[in-house]
C-alpha cells in the first residue's frame, strides 16, 4: 500500500513539471518602439499600436528615439500597473486576460497611446472606451478600439 502511493507521486512531479515547462515554452516577448515618428508619418508614436497577446506574454517597450515613456493608463481589474521613465526601456508581463491602455505622458494629448489585447480584449473594453483621452488621443484611441473589435 505504502509503496504503490509512492510510486504514484513520484511519477506525479515529472508530470507537472513537464506542464510548467511548456507553459512558460509558450509565452511570448512581443516588442513595442517609442517613436518620434510612426511608419505612415504620425508623430510620437507606439509601433505597433496595437498588439494581440496571450496572458503570461512580455511586452517590451523599446526607445528607439529619447523622450518617451509607457504608462498604463487602463488595465483589467486585478492587473499590475506600470510607470516607465522616460527614455527608459521597460518590460511588462500581463497575466490578467483584457484590455490594457497605456500613453506616453509627455505625448498624451499628442495622441500617443497604445492598445494591448491579452486573450479576451471584451472583459474590460467598456473601461478603456470610458477612459478620459485629451486632445489627439481620443482619436487616436477610436482608430486602435476598431482594430481590437470595438468599435468607439
Ligand atoms: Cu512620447
Amino acid at each position: 500500500m505504502q509503496r504503490r502511493l509512492f510510486l504514484g507521486a513520484t511519477m506525479l512531479i515529472p508530470a507537472a513539471g513537464l506542464l510548467v515547462r511548456s507553459r512558460r515554452a509558450l509565452a511570448a516577448e512581443h516588442e513595442i518602439q517609442m517613436l518620434n515618428q510612426g511608419p505612415q508619418g504620425q508623430r510620437n508614436w507606439f509601433e505597433p499600436a496595437v498588439v494581440t497577446a496571450q496572458p503570461g506574454d512580455t511586452i517590451r517597450f523599446v526607445p528607439k528615439d529619447k523622450g518617451h515613456n509607457s504608462t498604463s493608463l487602463v488595465v483589467p481589474d486585478g492587473a499590475k500597473e506600470w510607470k516607465g521613465k522616460l527614455s527608459e526601456e521597460i518590460s511588462v508581463t500581463l497575466d490578467v486576460p483584457g484590455l490594457y491602455a497605456y500613453k506616453c505622458t509627455p505625448h498624451f494629448g499628442l495622441g500617443m497611446v497604445g492598445l494591448i489585447a491579452v486573450g479576451d480584449p471584451s472583459i474590460n473594453l467598456e473601461a478603456v472606451k470610458s477612459a478620459r483621452y485629451p486632445g489627439k488621443a481620443k482619436q487616436v484611441i477610436a482608430e486602435l478600439l476598431k482594430q481590437v473589435g470595438g468599435s468607439a
